[in-house]
């Protein structure tokens, strides 16, 4: 990008997009990374966000609008329906996750953008899969509606690439876990409301069962990730569908022991409710091999290290 050049981040405000944003801008400075989602906001919140656009991405013209009066070229598109929330509502959840991805896919097409980062999930895996050490090419039989957006979404990436010479790069997120956002709508949004609960009432009702193992990964990991995969040179990102990536694998019953490490008298109980089904279509852990040889992906935090951090950052937020 030359210095005139910016880049935005579509559902800036957002789990993963309150941590890209900064990220970002430590790198290529405030005044140019754009942060954008739904949202109208008021000039008092301007202050907090920096530079900011309300827009809806299923709103193509007004989301064309931006992206030429700041001259983005490049576009991280965050805007999507979660697991469990995508579940409650089918019908938008498939039109705001394929018409978003299509609407800055096809800016690309046009020239207008020159790059576009666009996250697939552990969710593209079904129940068909090998749970263990999920291979990056293996049986894909999702049975979410966001699993199946996320893999139709990832045929249409490569298929842009392929067919329109297009820049398009992706990973394929575990469930994240962070200190500075809530999480929105997924089904390992568990990993993350423990800590809350750990701190403001010592115990927790967790909603999936205390065995239940799945991909996880904290979120300077995934920050770093995406970051890293978007700067890496064109012709290291091999697999232009979505990486598999990789951080910790636990179940709510090792994260809760980890806990106690640091909280001794923290408590948990389990009531599974919908969830539990999501959970068990998916991994419980990922081969992300590829990511490693082709862009030099490594994963800096453990389940230990992510509790300490998590609860040191979490306690110092609430003083
Ligand atoms: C979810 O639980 O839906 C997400 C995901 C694994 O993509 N965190």
């Amino acid at each position: 990008m030359n210095s005139k050049e910016k880049v935005m981040v579509v559902g800036s405000q957002g789990q993963i997009g309150t941590e890209l944003v900064v990220g970002l801008r430590k790198i290529y400075g405030a005044g140019n990374v754009i942060a954008s989602d739904i949202k109208e906001i008021d000039k008092s919140e301007q202050e907090k966000t920096g530079l900011y656009e309300a827009a809806n991405v299923l709103d193509a013209k007004r989301l064309h609008e931006i992206i030429v009066k700041h001259n983005v070229k490049e576009v991280y598109l965050l805007a999507a329906l979660l697991s469990a929330t995508a579940e409650k509502n089918p019908a938008f959840a498939w039109e705001l996750n394929m018409n978003g991805l299509f609407n800055v896919l096809n800016m690309a097409k046009e020239g207008v953008l020159s790059k576009v980062y666009w996250p697939s999930s552990i969710a593209v895996f079904g129940p068909t899969t090998p749970k263990e050490y999920t291979p990056q090419y293996t049986v894909m039989e999702p049975s979410t509606v966001y699993g199946i957006s996320k893999q139709a979404g990832e045929r249409w990436c490569e298929y842009y690439v392929n067919k329109y010479n297009v820049d398009v790069r992706s990973i394929r997120y575990p469930g994240l876990i962070g200190w500075k956002s809530a999480p929105g709508g997924g089904t390992t949004d568990y990993a993350v409301h423990i800590f809350h609960e750990a701190l403001k009432s010592g115990s927790y009702e967790c909603f999936l069962s205390e065995n239940t193992r799945l991909p996880m990964m904290y979120m300077p990991d995934a920050i770093k990730a995406t970051i890293d995969i978007m700067q890496a040179d064109s012709a290291k990102i091999k697999i232009r569908s979505s990486y598999n990536l990789a951080g910790v694998s636990f179940s709510p019953k090792d994260i809760a022991n980890e806990i106690r490490k640091h909280i001794q008298s923290f408590t948990i109980s389990y009531k599974p409710d919908f969830r539990q089904a999501i959970a068990d279509s998916w991994p419980q852990s990922i081969d992300d091999s590829r990511a490693k040889t082709d862009w030099g992906w490594q994963p800096g935090f453990d389940l230990q290290k992510m509790t300490v951090d998590m609860l040191t950052n979490l306690k110092n937020q609430k003083k």
